[in-house]
């Protein structure tokens, strides 16, 4: 494995603006080696390739990716924990594991040389958010089995700017770090940077006077009034970020300035965008499922694995002039989504519709209920405390314009409960938007 500073080809170009043809050649090479390396050492995938009829030097081009079966979270689960691995357990300097969100967690192994690539790709995607030597980056992702906390740190250290290890919860503490250790970038889940802002309100510090000047944010999904909000929390300007343990963890796609999608690291994790009930590939610009195959780790190859993850591809080229496609911000993933009366909902289009409005908190949650034989949603936000002091009258002019925006949003109508500040519950690192009582 290269090192980071080595990550340019031999004519000086950076991996992130390779020419279209010579960064095909690269993929293609790598995914070849990928489907041997993993048939060579995992059962499952000799069988299936096997079933496919596929053999891995018949692997010529990137088209033929589309040849290969796909891997699921299912199939991840069933091999749980070692069944996958393709590497001995004596050559695997780490594990960690996904985060067990939508079910049993999966174990994911990492060799040394699997680190580095991982530390590359946070490395690249670093210099991206402008980050330098010199910046201090407070880095509130959990540590532990969870892959933000190390992915970042791995990544800062070998960029030669300075970490602070925060990790998560204990937030008043992280506003006196953030306060008095003077970092310039933050990063965490959207979701636990609000709830810190709104602690710092409360504990009288004003970020938007300390020296923080970025955040990068990921880990769930959040939409653009959510960067909004944050933005003008803070004073800063917030990044995306990208990435799930099955594939490395953070590093997988993030935004550059720019801020017109996230540039997937397709030397490393080769993208594709597909139709989750045909798994065909859509057009750029259409939304579909995004699927990833790893072209350069060797504990845990991964050859086509279905996401679960809802974006598209970004058409056309960034004007930043990296040459790694773009895909869209996640929008939800795909068993995010619940149905009420017939029409499909993902929380995401709530929060945009909700945060638009004017008098809200970026705190809200969605409570599912059965009731009358029918599946009810009712979303509940916070409003500010102005609006919580004023008369009824303005209450429910609030609650009607909520309701109207939900409805405009998503179709339909949806039950909407104003709450007051700081009653709903807090997350210290992806929050729970959704409450299933059905
Ligand atoms: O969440 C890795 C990560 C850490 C990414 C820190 C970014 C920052 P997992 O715990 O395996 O890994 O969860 C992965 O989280 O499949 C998505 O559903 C969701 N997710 C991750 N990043 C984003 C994002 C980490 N920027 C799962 N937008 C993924 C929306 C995201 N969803």
């Amino acid at each position: 494995m290269e090192s980071p500073s080595q990550a340019r080809n031999p004519d000086g170009l950076s991996r992130d603006h390779l020419p279209a043809e010579q960064l095909a050649a690269l993929q293609v090479q790598r995914l070849r080696q990928t489907v041997q390396w993993a048939c060579d050492r995992v059962p499952l995938y000799r069988q299936r390739l096997a079933a496919a009829g596929v053999a891995p030097d018949e692997i010529r081009s990137l088209d033929d990716l589309a040849r290969l079966p796909f891997v699921t979270k299912e199939d991840l689960r069933g091999a749980y924990p070692f069944g996958l691995f393709a590497v001995p357990l004596d050559q695997v300097a780490r594990l960690h594991a996904s985060s067990g969100t939508t079910g049993k967690q999966v174990l994911v192994p990492y060799t040394r040389a699997d680190l580095d690539v991982w530390t590359e790709a946070m490395f690249r995607v670093l210099t991206w958010f402008g980050i330098r030597p010199g910046d201090v980056i407070h880095n509130a992702y959990g540590y532990g089995l969870f892959t933000g906390g190390l992915g970042f740190h791995y990544g800062v250290e070998a960029l030669g700017a300075t970490v602070i290890p925060a990790s998560g919860g204990n937030t008043d503490r992280q506003i006196t770090v953030l306060q008095d250790f003077g970092a310039t970038v933050v990063c965490c889940t959207p979701s636990f940077f609000l709830h810190m802002a709104d602690r710092a309100q409360q504990m009288g510090v004003d970020l938007r006077a300390l020296r923080l000047r970025a955040g990068v944010f990921g880990a769930e999904p959040w939409s653009e009034e959510m960067r909004d909000r944050i933005q003008q929390a803070a004073g800063i300007e917030a990044f995306d970020i990208y990435g799930l343990a099955e594939i490395v963890g953070p590093g997988v796609a993030a935004e550059c300035a720019a801020h017109q999608g996230l540039h997937v690291l397709e030397d490393h994790f080769y993208p594709e965008v597909v139709d989750p009930a045909s798994g065909r590939s859509v057009p750029d610009g259409q939304p579909g499922e995004l699927v990833l195959t790893t072209l350069s780790k060797q504990a845990l190859p991964m050859l086509r694995y279905r996401t679960g993850d809802m974006t598209a591809f970004c058409p056309g080229v960034c004007p930043c002039g990296r040459t790694l496609r773009r895909i869209r911000r996640i929008s939800h993933r795909s068993d995010d989504l619940f149905i009420v009366h017939g029409v499909n909902v993902f929380p995401a289009q709530i929060e945009a519709a909700l945060l638009a409005v004017k008098g809200t908190l970026p705190h809200y949650q969605i409570v599912l209920s059965h009731e009358r034989d029918q599946d009810q949603a009712e979303v509940q936000v916070e409003i500010t405390p102005e609006m919580f002091s004023d008369r009824i009258g303005v209450l429910e002019e609030l609650q009607g314009r909520l309701t109207r925006a939900i409805r405009q949003a998503v179709g339909v109508q949806l039950g909407v409960r104003l709450v007051e500040p700081r009653t709903l519950a807090r997350s210290e690192g992806k929050a729970r938007r959704v409450i299933d009582q059905r």
